[in-house]
């Protein structure tokens, strides 16, 4: 396949998104407790006509223009909570959508605004609708400005989660410093988490730590039984990954909303 630099390929993504060829794929999040999903995370793919489905990797960190970074979370915000809101519409049983935000969104004094106007052309109750930050969003102390803003849109209904917990900065800092309702524990601790009891006891003091702060809390990357075996006996309630479902067509979520349809 014959390599873009990074010039033609902003060129071609702030195109992209003009010609509709980005899509969302939606990853369940499967709840142990009650064997259902309530949850899903919209993961942005980029349909490119000639090189077929991109992932995020092959492409976001390439765009160094900030503004097009920012252009691309707005779509896929806009686009997530549309789709949420079509579902509650054809009448399933309403799930949230969690959506990844970048620091440079941040960064937009407007971005709170955006979010609110979002949510009120769509008619979406913020309740249905959760951001996932990674720790390093917030590096600085002096960043009160992203703090009070993280602030606003949970006070809001919305619910806030941190993304790949314990790759970052000083993790359990951001616990007191912005309000969090859900931790997601990174893949690289649930990997081995089944035959390494360093990772085993990482992980069970991190679900314990959520239970006392009254958090709820997710293992990210459960690819295998002998994972999921391991964290169902620490008492771990969430998880997703490629053992139950990997990102999926917005259609195949449907298919699995009509089996779970309230009253059918
Ligand atoms: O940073 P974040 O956790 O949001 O990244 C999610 C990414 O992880 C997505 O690109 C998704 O496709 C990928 N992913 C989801 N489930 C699994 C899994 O079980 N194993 C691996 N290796 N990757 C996964
Ligand atoms: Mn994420």
């Amino acid at each position: 396949m014959q390599t873009l630099n990074d010039t033609e390929l902003v060129a071609e993504i702030v195109n992209a998104i003009d010609n509709n060829e980005f899509i969302l794929h939606y990853q369940p999040q499967f709840n142990l407790t009650t064997s259902t999903f309530d949850s899903v995370e919209a993961l942005i793919r980029w349909q490119h006509p000639r090189r077929g489905l991109l992932m995020p990797v092959d492409f976001i960190n390439f765009v160094e223009n900030d503004n097009l970074i920012v252009k691309i979370g707005e779509w896929v915000l806009k686009t997530a909570c549309t789709q949420i809101k079509a579902w509650q519409n054809k009448g399933f049983t309403p799930i949230r959508v969690a959506v990844n935000v970048s620091g440079q969104q941040f960064k937009q004094e407007t971005f709170v605004d955006f979010v609110i106007n979002t949510l009120h052309k769509i008619n979406l109750d913020p309740s249905y609708l959760e951001l996932e930050l990674s720790e390093n969003i917030i590096i600085n102390d002096d960043d009160e400005l992203i703090i009070q803003m993280i602030y606003q849109l949970n006070n809001m209904g919305i619910l806030i989660a941190l993304d790949d917990f314990g790759t970052g900065h000083s993790s359990v800092n951001h616990l007191k410093k912005i309000p969090v309702n859900r931790i997601k524990i990174d893949k690289k601790y649930i990997k081995n988490i089944h035959n390494n009891r360093n990772d085993a006891a990482i992980v069970k003091s991190l679900i314990i730590l959520a239970e006392r702060l009254n958090l709820q809390i997710l293992a990210e990357g459960v690819e295998t039984f002998m994972q999921l075996q391991s964290l169902l006996s620490q008492q771990c309630k969430e998880i997703q990954g490629y053992y139950f479902s990997k990102p999926l067509p917005a259609e195949e979520v449907e298919k699995l909303l009509k089996q779970t349809r309230v009253g059918c």
